[in-house]
Parts: structure tokens; C-alpha cells; sequence
């Protein structure tokens, strides 16, 4: 296969709702490339994109697909990302390495929920766009409200390159503004021929071409000044132009195709080549570090890890792009992220579950490997000296969880592995073990998400599992002053245990001033703090602990077992078995025994007085409030708010963004497990929300008296 150029390549993400036609769209480019000799079809199961069986199976696209074509000596990386939302991240990690997002609108429908949501996704990673209205020959397309909406929702910088003449069944008609030619489908050889324009058209193409001019002339000066020279431009004047105007995002620029038909593909093909940039003119990446690295074939070799998939017969297949230099087979480079070494030993270049072998890559362009050691989607792989790390993508945060279990117990471990290997595939799918629920938590996208990762256990890795419903990991504090004090005394043959400690518990936050005085059920208590520890609990919050002994009755040589005593209290809270936070405890008084008193005695007695006090000093169970943003269209607000008022929400906030309604809240985690599916259910999908932990509240009393009794039930039932 043919060595690219840095120059000679462009990298398009295909994204947009899902069924806008992205995948018909690609195997039409590959088609037309010269890749495939006989264009497959989404019904028929045979797209060289849609190539997995869950896609089969699901009817759509699922993971991303790495596929490639070319046109006159320019290679086109496709990465074709599915546009069903749960998917997202398949579509972020696209849009991360590639130059341009092709946004496609179903012309039926206009601007999508799906739409949309790949749209913010591509704002915020300041992605340029151009736009293609598909399904241009379906009975209900209607392209101009298509455009409208897509202005009115996407902004002024959409612009006509090409508008359909008869949109709908007998759709076969394009009118180019850039070439002002007409490109008209023959339905019997499927061919396009290039066409005068009918004088029918003529004004409406002069018109649209005149906006089209003036866009383009916006995004740069000297354009500009050609154009009130000359009142207009030339084609590559235009090109120019619209380059800019695409790079700064500024114009997102709108060709016409119907996939189905293979019309319209080889002309936008021609305009990704002409008018899109190669990887070197579109932004300069930047390492975590903040240094630019040219995308540069005489550079420093670097490639950064974008995705991974495990594919039959080959293993695990590393998709990378090389950010700077060429690489050759062979190749050693070094894995920033561990230092260890890896052989890139074969190069390919995919196009779906088909590779084709290259001796070596340039920078810019998009490649495989197979057998590296120890490197994983996200990693930066660079020759010794350079040490580049490329920063990770950023992926929308996790809006579902479950818990998961094997069915049978001695298939946790191969769950474990498989569920790893379908997050090392998806990067949504974030994995938990959390010891303190002892449930294996998976976060997710959404339910269809999910499910379809269940989907992957049952029928690629045949291991039977179910979820179950996740624990929320509650936490335990008191919310006033008691006291206890506890002797532990032991006599049994030979030598005794003693310890016998008093002690004062309070509620702690940070910079609360040294205790000095109590009064507790009308008894006076003066301390005397002598030394202060505070302990940082792994699971949040803090113990305090004061030795405010006076007189020696406890040794100071006990403390660190009293403290032993507490924090095994602390680790298992007396309401719900939760970890308790957020304590102060000082120990003022006690009792030794010259010859009795032991580590152990004290460490019991700490315990016991710990408990007591705890059961004395208004224990609260707090829950886990998370911060949640709801981006929503304004029609919905009404249903979204009211369901939200049903959820234990606080509202923190409300604006309006981009089209859209902006709802801030606080929202206990128990009240989200699903939301996303509730979210959809009342918004008919059009509202996504974010979500992250922001705090520890106590819970309402009806839901404590319920938590404390499934947990007595629950020890009962141990
Ligand atoms: N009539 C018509 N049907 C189309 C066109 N493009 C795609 N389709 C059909 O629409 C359906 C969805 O097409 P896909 O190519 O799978 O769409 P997609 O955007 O890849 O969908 P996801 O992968 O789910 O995001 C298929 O049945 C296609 O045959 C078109 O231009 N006209
Ligand atoms: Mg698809």
C-alpha cells in the first residue's frame, strides 16, 4: 500500500444521530475509493463498518470503526462513530484524533437529540465541522426546514455548499455552489454526471452562492479585501476561505448526499480533499505538559493510543495515531505512562475487520498494531528522548450504575477479565470494586448501555451474570456532645486484663477551636488537652482524637491502643454498619492497673466507651449528594422540574445556554441510580445531564428508621 504524506491526508469522524446514515455513508466513500468492489448495506448485515455481531444484532453501529479510503493519491481516514447516545464515547474518541467532524442530519427529522448531543460534544472539544443533510430521496425529507432548524440551533455559521433541486422520492438533482454545476444521479447505471446549470435554478444558485462567498470571505482579511474589489471569488479563493472559516469554526459548511443511493458521496468526497485540512493545518496538539508538537513527519516519533479492540484470531489491536515523525515496522519506542518498551513490529491499516500491511506511517496518519506488552487506549508511545504524553481523552462522566455478579461464584475472576477487556474497548464503562459495599459496581452510559455489555457476557464471552442493585455507600456521624465511660475487666487464672476509659464525643469540622468545656445532661465537664491527632479516614472525613489525661491515671503509652479501639468503631458505624466521619473524641479520665493493664484492655475499653457515646450523641446516617446538571430543551423544563422535586433535589440554579435550558441541582446519589433512563423517558431523549460527587448529607428521619432497620435485619439474617 502506498506511503501518505502528512499533506496527503485528511481524518474525518463521522458523527450525528443515530440512523443519520454515517455507516451507509462510508462504505458509499469506500465504494467510490476503489476499497470494496460491491457497496453492503446496514438491512443486508454486510457493511465492512458495521462488522461486529452486536451491531448486526442491534441494527446499528456500537463501537467506532477505523476505516479508510482514498481519492486522487489522498488517503481519507473515516472513523465512523455510532450515534446512539449510550455509544457516546465512541464518538468523543473520534472526534479527539481526527481533524474534522462530519455532522450528519437525517433530512427527515431535522435536527436530532442525537444531533445535538454530538454537536456539544464537538464544541466542547473545539472541534470543526462540516454538516451533510442525508436522506435527501426519503418521502419525508424536508431539507429546508432541516436548514433552518440546523441554523437556528447550530448558529448563523451554517452555510450552503450545495443545495438539493428536488428533495424527496424523486430526489436526483444537486446544484454545487463552489463548481456551479449541477450533479445529476442516473438511477439505472447509479452514475452522476456533471451538468449546466438549468436556468430555472439560476437565480437561487447565484444567491446562495453570494452567501456562500461572503462567509467564506469573512474568516480572512485579505480575502475580504479581494472581495469588495472584486465583489466576489474564485473557486480556490473559496476553498481558502471556507478552510479557515471551517478551522476557526466559524463556518460549518453543508453538502447534500442521499447514502443510500451512493449520491452526492464522490463530490463531498472531492471536497474533503480539496477543502478540509490534513492533520498538519488543522490546531497543534499540545502534551499535558503544554508543549506543541508539530504534526511533522521529520519530528520526534510519537503516537498516542485512541482505541483498542480485541478481534478474532488477532487479540487485542492497538489503534493509534502518529502525532509526530514516521514510524517504521520495527519500530522501539517507549510507553510514557510505565517506561516500558514496546516493538511497534507490524503496521496496518484497517478498514473494519480487513488490514492491510504498511511498512511504515507518517505523522498525521491513523494505523494499527498487534502484540504490544503493556500499553492501553490513552497511552502516548515515543522514541527515547522525547517522552511525550498526550493528554487523555475526556469522556462524558458515567450517568448509570449496577452492581454485577456471576451466577456461579467461581466465574468472578473470568468476570472481572471480561469486563475489563469490554472497558479497555469502551473507556465509558467504568469498573469499581469497592470493598466497602463488596459489590462490583460498573458505571455506565445508560441502560441500552449496559445491557448491551450484558449482551457481550452472554454471547461472545458465554459467561452467565446478573445485575443487582447497587449499594450506596452511607456514612455515620453524631450531631451532639455525650459521654461514656466503659471498664473492661477480665480474671481468669493466672494474670487479668484493666483498662478503664472516660470519654467525651462531639461532632467535628475543620477549625473547630481545642475543647476545654462540656456540659452534658447538666453535668459540667473541664478538660485539659495535653496532644491532639487528627486522622484523615480513607473513606473521607476525619477522626480527632484528644489525650486529655491529667495525672497520669492512663499511661500515655496506651493511647495509640485506644485510638486502635476507636477507629475499629469508626470502620463499622453502630446504625447501619457504615463508616462513621467527622468525630472528635477526648479522653479525660480512666483507670489503670499496676499489673493487669494491658494494650488490649485498653484498646477494648476505648471501643466500648466509643459506642456508647456514639448511641448517646444523635447519630445521624449521611448519604452520598451529588452535583447534577441538566441540559434541557425549554419545553421540557416543566416535566423535568417536577420529576426533580420527587428525587429529594435542591435546585441551585437555572439558566439558559445554546438553545437549551440549564438546571443546576444537589441530588442525593440513591435518586439517580436511573435517571438516565427517566430522564430520557420524560424528555423523549432530548436532555443529557452530568453529574459528581460534591458531599455527605444526613438523610431524612423516615430514611434513616428505614436504613437502620434493613440493617438489623440484614445482621439478623447473617
Ligand atoms: N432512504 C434513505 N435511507 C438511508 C440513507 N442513509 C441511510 N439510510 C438507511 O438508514 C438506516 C440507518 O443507516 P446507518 O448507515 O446505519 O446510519 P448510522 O448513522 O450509521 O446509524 P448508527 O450507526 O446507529 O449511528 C439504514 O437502514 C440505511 O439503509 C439515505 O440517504 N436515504
Ligand atoms: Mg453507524
Amino acid at each position: 500500500m502506498k506511503i501518505y504524506q502528512t499533506g496527503e491526508i485528511r481524518n474525518i469522524a463521522l458523527i450525528g444521530n443515530a440512523g443519520s446514515g454515517k455507516t451507509t455513508f462510508a462504505e458509499d466513500m469506500l465504494f467510490e475509493g476503489g476499497k470494496i468492489t460491491r457497496r453492503g448495506a446496514i438491512d443486508s448485515k454486510n457493511t465492512v463498518s458495521d462488522y461486529r455481531l452486536v451491531e448486526h444484532e442491534q441494527g446499528g453501529s456500537v463501537f467506532s470503526s477505523v476505516l479508510n479510503t482514498e481519492l486522487n493519491g489522498v488517503k481519507i481516514n473515516i472513523l465512523d462513530a455510532p450515534g446512539a447516545i449510550d455509544f457516546i464515547g465512541g464518538a468523543v474518541s473520534s472526534m479527539s484524533i481526527t481533524d474534522t467532524a462530519i455532522l450528519f442530519l437525517n433530512s427527515q427529522n431535522g435536527i436530532e437529540v442525537g444531533t445535538e448531543i454530538h454537536w456539544r460534544q464537538a464544541d466542547r472539544l473545539k472541534k470543526p465541522v462540516m454538516i451533510i443533510a442525508n436522506h435527501l430521496d426519503h418521502d419525508k425529507t424536508n431539507f429546508d426546514k432541516t436548514i433552518d432548524e440546523a441554523k437556528e440551533k447550530l448558529g448563523k455559521g451554517v452555510v450552503l455548499v450545495q443545495y438539493p433541486v428536488n428533495p424527496g422520492t424523486e430526489f436526483n438533482a444537486i446544484i454545487d455552489l463552489i463548481m456551479m454545476k449541477m450533479y445529476k444521479w442516473d438511477e439505472k447505471s447509479e452514475k452522476v454526471e456533471e451538468l449546466e446549470i438549468p436556468d430555472s435554478e439560476k437565480e437561487k444558485a447565484e444567491e446562495l452562492r453570494n452567501t456562500l462567498i461572503e462567509a467564506a470571505a469573512e474568516n480572512d482579511e485579505k480575502l475580504m479585501e479581494v472581495f469588495f474589489e472584486k465583489e466576489t471569488l474564485t473557486q480556490d479563493e473559496m476553498r481558502k476561505g471556507i478552510l479557515a472559516g471551517i478551522l476557526n469554526r466559524g463556518l460549518f459548511p453543508v453538502m447534500c448526499s442521499s447514502a443510500k443511493k451512493n449520491f452526492g458521496t464522490k463530490r463531498i468526497m472531492e471536497f474533503i480533499k480539496n477543502a478540509l485540512p490534513s492533520p498538519d493545518k488543522a490546531a497543534t496538539p499540545v502534551t499535558v505538559e503544554n508543549q506543541e508538537i508539530k504534526c511533522d513527519s521529520t519530528g520526534k516519533k510519537s503516537l498516542f493510543v485512541f482505541k483498542m479492540s480485541v478481534e478474532e484470531h488477532l487479540g487485542e489491536v492497538v489503534f493509534f495515531k502518529v502525532m509526530s515523525g514516521k514510524i517504521s515496522e520495527g519500530e522501539d519506542l517507549i510507553n510514557s505512562k510505565n517506561s516500558s518498551k514496546e516493538r511497534v513490529s507490524q503496521i496496518f491499516v484497517s478498514n473494519g475487520k480487513t488490514r492491510e500491511n504498511v511498512t511504515e506511517i507518517n505523522a498525521g496518519d491513523i494505523g494499527a498494531t498487534v502484540k504490544l506488552k503493556s500499553t492501553k487506549g490513552e497511552n502516548t508511545l515515543s522514541e527515547k528522548g522525547a517522552e511525550y504524553v498526550f493528554p487523555k481523552i475526556k469522556y462524558p462522566n458515567p450517568k448509570y450504575r449496577a452492581a454485577i455478579k456471576a451466577l456461579s461464584e467461581s466465574d468472578e475472576e473470568k468476570l472481572g477479565e471480561y469486563l475489563h477487556k469490554m472497558r479497555d474497548e469502551d473507556p465509558t464503562y467504568i469498573l469499581e470494586y469497592s470493598t466497602e459495599l463488596r459489590q462490583l459496581i460498573i458505571h455506565s452510559q445508560g441502560e441500552h448501555h449496559l445491557n448491551t455489555l450484558k449482551w457481550h457476557l452472554d454471547n461472545i464471552f458465554k459467561l452467565q451474570a446478573e445485575f443487582i442493585a447497587p449499594k450506596i455507600a452511607y456514612r455515620e456521624t453524631i450531631t451532639k456532645c455525650s459521654q461514656a465511660d466503659y471498664r473492661h475487666r477480665k480474671q481468669s487464672g493466672g494474670s487479668g486484663q484493666f483498662g478503664e476509659v472516660h470519654m467525651i464525643i462531639e461532632p467535628f469540622e475543620d477549625g473547630k477551636v481545642k475543647p476545654s468545656a462540656f456540659k452534658i445532661d447538666g453535668k459540667e465537664y473541664v478538660v485539659n488537652v495535653r496532644d491532639t491527632q487528627e486522622f484523615e479516614l480513607k473513606w473521607g472525613g476525619k477522626l480527632v482524637f484528644c489525650n486529655c489525661i491529667v495525672g497520669g491515671v492512663i499511661e500515655a503509652s496506651y493511647m495509640p491502643a485506644i485510638v486502635k479501639g476507636l477507629m475499629e468503631k469508626m470502620e463499622f458505624g453502630p446504625l447501619t454498619g457504615s463508616y462513621a466521619r467527622d468525630i472528635r473524641v477526648s479522653v479525660y479520665d480512666g483507670k489503670m492497673h499496676s499489673v493487669d493493664s494491658n494494650e488490649i484492655s485498653f484498646k477494648l475499653a476505648g471501643a466500648k466507651a466509643f459506642s456508647d457515646a456514639f448511641k448517646k450523641a444523635g447519630p445521624k446516617i449521611l448519604e452520598p449528594i451529588y452535583n447534577l446538571e441538566i441540559m434541557v430543551p425549554g419545553d421540557r423544563m416543566g416535566d423535568v422540574m417536577s420529576d426533580l422535586q420527587g428525587r429529594r433535589a435542591i435546585i441551585q440554579g437555572m439558566s439558559s445556554e445554546k438553545g437549551f435550558e440549564v438546571v443546576k441541582a444537589k441530588i442525593p446519589l440513591a435518586e439517580i441510580t436511573k435517571y438516565a433512563t427517566a430522564l430520557s423517558s420524560i424528555t423523549g431523549g432530548r436532555a443529557t445531564f452530568e453529574t459528581e460527587f460534591s458531599e455527605y448529607a444526613p438523610v431524612p428521619g423516615d430514611l434513616q428508621d428505614k436504613l437502620i432497620k434493613a440493617h438489623a435485619e440484614e445482621e439478623d439474617e447473617e
